[in-house]
């Protein structure tokens, strides 16, 4: 049965089939987190949003509006369907019997949130206290497919306690220093315990019978093996990027970009004893082209990095940030046709073009790229 815009299916099983239904996040509402354990441990001790925390200015949430509205409107002029998630008030306290933050986060980022495999839609933990509550942004849109897909899978993954016990001490500091951050990523004591399971959903790229996942700061590894048991015709591969200080989210150091290709970002490269597997499976893996820019816009968590975090829109097609000249050439000369997309405004709400976006429908199936064991 082919794929209509007005008939829901959710199923994806990859990040490179021809995209048909995506989500896209919004800025409206966000804001700066008070301190928290493992969100401290990701904000570079040398950012300019240390010690802030409240509503993000509302110039730069009209700033963000803009380019993720925009960046919905190229995809749905390519015949995408788009949906947006619902904002709550983020800007009031939210708690559990275990703990209480002041403020949430907000709902720009659906793919930290969302992990959408074949016909399942899973609402990661969460490993971030003032995140708890987000997936309720998504609730509405997931309940639709819910009811109009009698195959749509809707599940949510175990909430997490997020008590202390979750996070280290030693990551309390502002004065750790980059040299002992690398040392500690290098021998993987990251910020989060393995008092539970804990993932974000964009720490997993899908590719097929495999997924990928990055052990780090978000996800520990009893979240992998949660993963690995909740999918059990998946296989599940952990994989680390020493060389990144602040290692959150697999989408701006580890990107496929279709069968048999992907970019890895060179600061972060995979272990040699890791990268074995795509070799023998014929999948090369190039160094990304360097950022354009020398630092994040005002007020980012994420690094220059998100040059990388691209949107592939089927193995021929790729949405890139359009000031990111290198990355859009090398994807040029990679025999990409690019689409460029201003969305540095938006960079601060949570990420770029993938982080912004969440899958509900690719066309294909779920194919072995790696048949080779
Ligand atoms: O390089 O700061 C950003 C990933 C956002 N989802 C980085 C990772």
């Amino acid at each position: 049965m082919s794929w209509s815009p007005d008939k829901t299916k959710v199923s994806s099983w990859n990040e490179w089939d021809p995209l048909k239904h995506v989500i896209v996040g919004r800025a409206d509402g966000g804001c700066i987190p008070p301190p928290e354990p493992a969100l401290d441990a990701k904000v570079p001790e040398d950012s300019d949003m240390r010690g802030m925390f409240g509503p993000r200015p509302q110039h730069s949430v009209d700033a963000a509006n803009a380019q993720l509205d925009h960046f919905a409107s190229i995809l749905e002029k390519r015949g995408i369907r788009v949906d947006r998630p619902d904002p709550l008030d983020f800007n009031q306290p939210s708690a559990t019997p275990d703990w209480q933050t002041e403020t949430m986060f907000g709902c720009m980022p659906p793919r930290d949130v969302l992990l959408t495999i074949g016909a399942e839609i899973l609402e990661a933990t969460m490993s971030y206290r003032c995140r708890w509550f987000e997936y309720l942004c998504y609730r509405q849109l997931l309940q639709q497919y819910y009811n109009e897909d009698p195959g749509m899978r809707h599940e949510a993954a175990p909430k997490p306690r997020l008590t202390d016990k979750d996070y280290r001490q030693d990551y309390l500091s502002d004065k750790i220093g980059v040299p002992r951050r690398l040392k500690w990523t290098e021998e993987k004591f990251f910020v989060t315990t393995e008092e539970e399971p804990l993932f974000d959903a964009a720490d997993v790229l899908r590719m097929g019978r495999d997924l990928i996942v990055q052990h780090g700061f978000t996800t520990n590894l009893k979240g992998i093996d949660w993963l690995a048991r909740h999918f059990p015709d998946h296989r599940v591969r952990a994989v680390n990027f020493p060389g990144d200080p602040y290692p959150i989210h697999i989408d701006a150091t580890f990107t496929p970009l279709r069968p048999g290709l992907i970019m890895n970002n060179p600061q972060r490269r995979l272990p040699d004893e890791q990268r074995d597997y795509f070799a023998r499976n014929d999948w090369e893996i190039v160094d990304a082209a360097p950022p354009a820019h020398q630092i994040p816009p005002p007020l980012c968590y994420s690094s220059v990095w998100l040059s990388m975090n691209v949107l592939v829109l089927d193995p021929k097609t790729v949405c890139a940030e359009a000031s990111e000249v290198y990355q859009l050439e090398q994807l040029d000369k990679l025999g990409f046709e690019v689409i460029p997309v201003p969305f540095r405004d938006a960079y601060a709400f949570g990420g770029g073009l993938h982080c912004a976006t969440g899958d509900v429908y690719r066309e294909g199936i779920c194919e072995d790229y790696f048949p080779n064991q």
